[in-house]
């Protein structure tokens, strides 16, 4: 069996998708903290294994991978046989499309902006900027529109059985729930809401969000 160990902090959104999909392939792995709090993602050793500072990184025998798209796309060819992404290929290509729109548009709203001010800030003691809060409402509506326009499945966004696509939203939803923008993001999106309610109570997600 490969070794594998995911580097990065626990509570990023990217290493809890490379998580989620790791737990439920259900391979072992080590995770190896690596603080972006307190820097050490721009350490000279981290920078090394990936130049761009970013967690997560995987490490697979040796063999390094970095930038989640790849990383969750190759474990699931390699261990998972395809069983995290849909077969027919318009749903795979909706399954890009949707990891694409939370890269591009919603985790800069609702995570770089939203969740950063409502629940980092404080919790560090700062005063949230509410012109940033205020202004990533509208980008973060429409990616949740966007995403709820793709959402053809029950229980997960594309069907009876869940994809990568929902272990890049679960983690956004997972802070963006716990802030007051919630309500007003997800107005116009009723399928999410409902994949949300029945997502948010699975055991992986307690064990690697909660
Ligand atoms: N494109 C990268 C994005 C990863 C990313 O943005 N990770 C965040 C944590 S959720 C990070 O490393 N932030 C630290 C920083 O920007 O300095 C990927 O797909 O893995």
């Amino acid at each position: 069996m490969a070794n594998l160990t995911v580097y990065g902090t626990p509570v990023s959104t990217y290493v809890r998708t490379v998580r989620l999909l790791l737990e439920s392939i259900g391979i072992d792995y080590t995770l190896k903290s690596v603080d972006i709090f307190k820097g050490e993602s721009q350490s000279a050793e981290y920078l090394a294994k990936n130049p761009f500072g970013k967690i997560p990184t995987l490490d697979i025998d040796g063999e390094l991978l970095y930038e989640t798209p790849a990383t969750t796309e190759y474990l699931n060819t390699v261990f998972a046989h395809h069983k995290f992404s849909p077969t027919e290929p318009i749903l795979q290509a909706r399954m890009r499309q949707i990891m694409s729109i939370i890269d591009s548009y919603l985790y800069p709203s609702a995570i770089t902006s939203i969740v950063i001010q409502r629940l980092i800030v404080p919790s560090q003691g700062g005063t949230s900027d509410e012109n940033k809060v205020a202004n990533a409402i509208a980008p973060a509506q429409t990616a949740a529109a966007a995403i709820e326009s793709l959402t053809i499945g029950s229980p997960y966004l594309l069907g009876s059985t869940p994809t990568i696509a929902d272990f890049y939203l679960i983690p956004i939803f997972t802070y963006l729930s716990k802030t007051a923008e919630f309500k007003a993001i997800t107005a116009q999106t009723p399928k999410l809401l409902t994949w949300w309610a029945e997502v948010s109570q699975l055991e992986i997600v307690k064990k690697v969000c909660g």
